[in-house]
């Protein structure tokens, strides 16, 4: 059966939705075989189906999931003999609790460092109208307003990661001595400033960078 993950696209095909990422890693890290189908946001009627607008949509034969928590627990589910993204159910429970942390405290950090650098590089030309007015209504100002490319956000940011970074400084990976899903919800928020903008925006060196070193090496011949 075919598994398609619907991913969003931006400009030169630039895949740079973090939540994507999440879904793209979750799939590589059960080995699983799957077509990533680009949509801008301009695509809505390509995932019609889905009903509803965001990406990612992981399409499994007739089955169609929405939201990447909601994806990685469907696979885990789905495909218990491949290797698990949570450990078991305690871990799993965990793991919820950090991406509601990444969501709702660091992506606001991370959202005013790069705003408008996501507009001016990385949002397709045709999607760039449609990207300034839906995120200008959800911050009550204008990108540039909002994300003024300042040093203070990015040390803000920093300051936001600084418990991630002590974590790694003692083991190599967000859940001990192996790879799992938490790890690939943060690596989806470095991949999403790394491809967004030209700036540091994660530390660019100490236990965050050997951390996103060690992951990006994990598929190498898929990223
Ligand atoms: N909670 C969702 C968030 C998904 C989301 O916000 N996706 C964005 C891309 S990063 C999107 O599809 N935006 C389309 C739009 O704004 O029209 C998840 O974890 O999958």
């Amino acid at each position: 059966m075919t598994v398609i993950l619907y991913e969003l696209q931006g400009k030169k095909d630039v895949r740079f939705s973090p939540y994507c990422w999440r879904s793209r890693m979750a799939l590589q890290h059960k080995c699983i075989n799957a077509e990533y189908e680009p949509v801008l946001f301009s695509q809505k009627e390509k995932i019609r189906f889905s009903k509803q607008t965001l990406v990612p949509i992981l399409q499994d034969g007739n089955q169609v999931i929405t939201d990447s928590w909601n994806i990685a627990c469907y696979l885990e589910k789905e495909y218990p003999e491949k290797p698990t993204l949570f450990g078991d159910k305690y871990a799993q429970s965990l793991t919820k609790q950090f991406n509601l942390w990444m969501d709702i405290s660091i992506h606001p950090l991370l959202a005013k460092c790069i705003m408008a650098d996501v507009l001016e590089y990385v949002v397709a030309d045709r999607d760039k109208e449609y990207f300034r007015k839906s995120r200008e209504k959800r911050f009550g100002v204008s990108i540039e307003k909002y994300s003024t490319r300042s040093v203070e956000d990015i040390e803000n940011l920093h300051h936001g990661l600084k418990s991630i970074s002590v974590t790694l400084k003692n083991q190599p990976y967000i859940a001990g001595e192996s790879p799992s899903y938490a790890d690939y919800i943060l690596f989806g928020s470095y991949k999403f400033a790394l491809l967004t903008s030209p700036r540091n925006i994660f530390p660019a060196d100490g236990p965050i960078m050997d951390w996103a070193n060690r992951i990006s090496n994990l598929f190498i011949k898929e990223l």
